[in-house]
């Protein structure tokens, strides 16, 4: 049962039956989440205060080390989730290869781990565009107790317990979901409290968005080109209207409240796309797909992808299902 105005605190109580797994576990790793997005909103907000978008190395009037803000959020978020004893593992957009959480030994538990996009579309920090972060987390498939294995990453995005995304954007907002819809919550920053406010979140029928970088156009694939065509074309209820953020989270956060599609496909000049399948496109198209929409990399579902390696790239196409299914369509007719 979704009531409005709920604290995040109150829900993830009132919701805790719904989740496979050791409930009070799942719960423990969101409330980490959301205290780590808070610190991080806290400095996202004041960034162009202090300066801290300078580059890591440079040392601010204070004397004090300066860091990029997404260093920053990563290592906030990795504090955070480290000293909860719940998760044994963490892998990172900003981290080459995959954190293994010491003290993760016969006598802890830990048994989730959790991939991350620290702070996603951090170009845009410098200019004031809202960025976010990206999580994902599953049950491991080694033995608790033992030190966490690049296998307990590579798991296939069906496999996600839980996953979602925080935007610091007009407003910030947590979005996840663990696999029985899609609640989104607003934060009050003056009582550091997040509301309920996106109570079952879902994806109009139709979308008349489309995001993407057009800036690649004559690098995209034939089928991508006719689609974007398609989406220009006066017909019926299109042509629908360009919207590109820059910024994953931004760009799919209005398009499943909007009704839209955001695809980032192959190019010539990045073969397999540049999002990334482990923290960047399972969790939205986790996301997605609770939220009635289809994520897919232009031919198949992106949740049922193998992974191959901790920062493997896919092509994306990702919104409202009829929209994702028409791209599908276009890409076929050159497969
Ligand atoms: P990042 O994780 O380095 O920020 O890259 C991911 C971002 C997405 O948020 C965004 O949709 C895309 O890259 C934008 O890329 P481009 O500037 O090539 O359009
Ligand atoms: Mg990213």
């Amino acid at each position: 049962m979704v009531k409005k105005n709920q604290t995040l605190g109150e829900f993830i109580i009132e919701n805790q039956s719904e989740f496979a797994y050791s409930s009070g576990e799942l719960s423990r790793l969101i409330n980490s989440i959301r205290l780590a997005a808070k610190v991080v909103n806290h400095e996202v907000n004041k960034a162009g205060l202090v300066d801290i978008t300078g580059a890591v190395g440079e040392t601010n009037v204070q004397g004090e080390d300066q860091q990029k803000l997404d260093v920053y959020a990563n290592e906030k978020f990795i504090q955070t989730l480290t000293n909860r004893e719940i998760v044994c593992g963490i892998a990172s957009e900003e981290n080459d290869d995959f954190i293994t959480i010491e003290g993760c030994n016969k006598d802890h538990k830990n048994k989730y781990v959790v991939l991350m996009d620290p702070l996603d579309g951090s170009s845009n920090i410098d200019v004031n565009v809202s960025v976010g972060t990206i999580f994902s987390i599953y049950r491991r498939v080694t033995p608790v107790g033992t030190p966490v294995q690049l296998e307990d990453f590579l798991q296939p995005g069906n496999k996600q317990v839980a996953a979602g995304y925080i935007v610091y954007g007009t407003s910030t907002m947590l979005v996840y979901t663990t696999g029985h819809g899609v609640n989104g919550f607003t934060l009050n920053p003056a009582l550091g409290s997040w509301y309920l406010s996106h109570p079952d979140m879902k994806y109009p029928e139709n979308g008349h968005i489309y995001s993407v970088n057009e800036g690649n156009y004559v690098h995209f694939p034939q089928g991508v080109k006719d689609y974007i065509k398609y989406c220009q074309e006066e017909k019926d209820d299109r042509p629908y209207t360009s919207r590109y953020i820059g910024s994953l989270v931004s760009d799919f956060h209005r398009n499943m409240i909007k009704g839209g599609i955001y695809f980032y496909p192959t190019s010539s000049k990045a073969p397999n796309g540049k999002l990334r399948l482990l923290y960047e496109c399972n969790p939205m198209a986790f996301i997605a797909e609770q939220a009635s929409g289809k994520a897919s990399d232009g031919f198949s579902r992106i949740l049922d992808i193998e992974p191959q390696e901790l920062h493997q790239r896919v092509p994306f196409f990702c919104g409202s299902r009829s929209m994702v299914e028409k791209a599908e369509e276009f890409m076929a007719k050159y497969k």
